[in-house]
């Protein structure tokens, strides 16, 4: 059985990460992959009640990791890694770069103790890909404040999400083989079709018998 292909979507605020993820896993079912949509925080029963626990709350920044962390282990282990391994391709709504960036840079955990959870909780399940979304941090948050149902990271000034656009942005240039970044500031269709020649050429291409 072929392994499955793991692609993560990540960026600020409004970014277009659920919209893009739902209109990749269409054209890929439609042609005849077999995909599995997730998000994080969240995945399982047990990572959705840390969701709960963890947007709802203001916790000290090791403490959020911690229940990050623990919601990821989870969800890699009881849905990511069995449906990889079964050859389904598998489109994740944030993951470790969420935690890198809002934990690490925006919170001031080390990237040591970032590090070392993700080998006890992730390795060797990183993602084939990661497409970060970017969009400046304005039209981020134009955009969720017109769907309404702020959380409390949305609530945060706007120097922070200038911030954090940065950070996502450090974190696809330090990794090109793995993150694409795109200009999430577009129409949806012209984002959608931007990820699909990437996912082409990077992962279907090399899928193909
Ligand atoms: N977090 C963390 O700190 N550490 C971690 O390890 C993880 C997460 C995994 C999860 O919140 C929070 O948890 C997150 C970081 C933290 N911070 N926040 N907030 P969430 O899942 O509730 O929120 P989100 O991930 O930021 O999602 P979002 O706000 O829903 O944004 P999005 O998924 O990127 O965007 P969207 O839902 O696709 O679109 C937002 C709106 O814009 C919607 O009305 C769309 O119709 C519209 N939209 C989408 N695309 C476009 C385009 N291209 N043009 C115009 N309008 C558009």
């Amino acid at each position: 059985m072929t392994r499955g292909k793991f692609i993560t979507f990540e960026g600020g605020e409004g970014a277009g990460k659920t919209t893009q993820v739902a209109r990749l896993a269409e054209r890929l079912r439609a042609g005849g992959v077999e995909t599995v949509v997730t998000r994080e925080p969240g995945g399982t029963p047990l990572g959705e009640s840390i969701r709960d626990v963890v947007l709802g709350a203001s916790p000290e920044p090791v403490t959020e990791l911690l229940l990050f962390a623990a919601a990821r282990a989870e969800h890699v282990a009881k849905v990511i890694r069995p449906a990889l391994a079964h050859g389904t391709w598998v489109l994740c709504d944030r993951f470790v770069d969420s935690t890198r960036v809002y934990q690490g840079v925006m919170a001031g955990v080390s990237a040591d103790l970032i590090g070392a959870i993700e080998m006890r909780t992730v390795a060797p399940t990183f993602p084939d890909l990661t497409v970060v979304l970017d969009v400046p941090a304005e039209e981020g948050l134009k955009r969720t404040e017109a769907r309404g149902a702020l959380t409390r990271f949305d609530a945060e000034h706007a120097a922070y999400h200038v911030e954090l656009r940065e950070a996502f942005r450090r974190v696809a240039l330090a990794e090109p083989e793995r993150c694409v970044m795109v200009d999430g500031s577009r129409a949806a269709d012209e984002i959608a079709a931007d990820i699909w020649r990437t996912v082409e050429t990077r992962l279907l291409a090399e899928a193909r018998p």
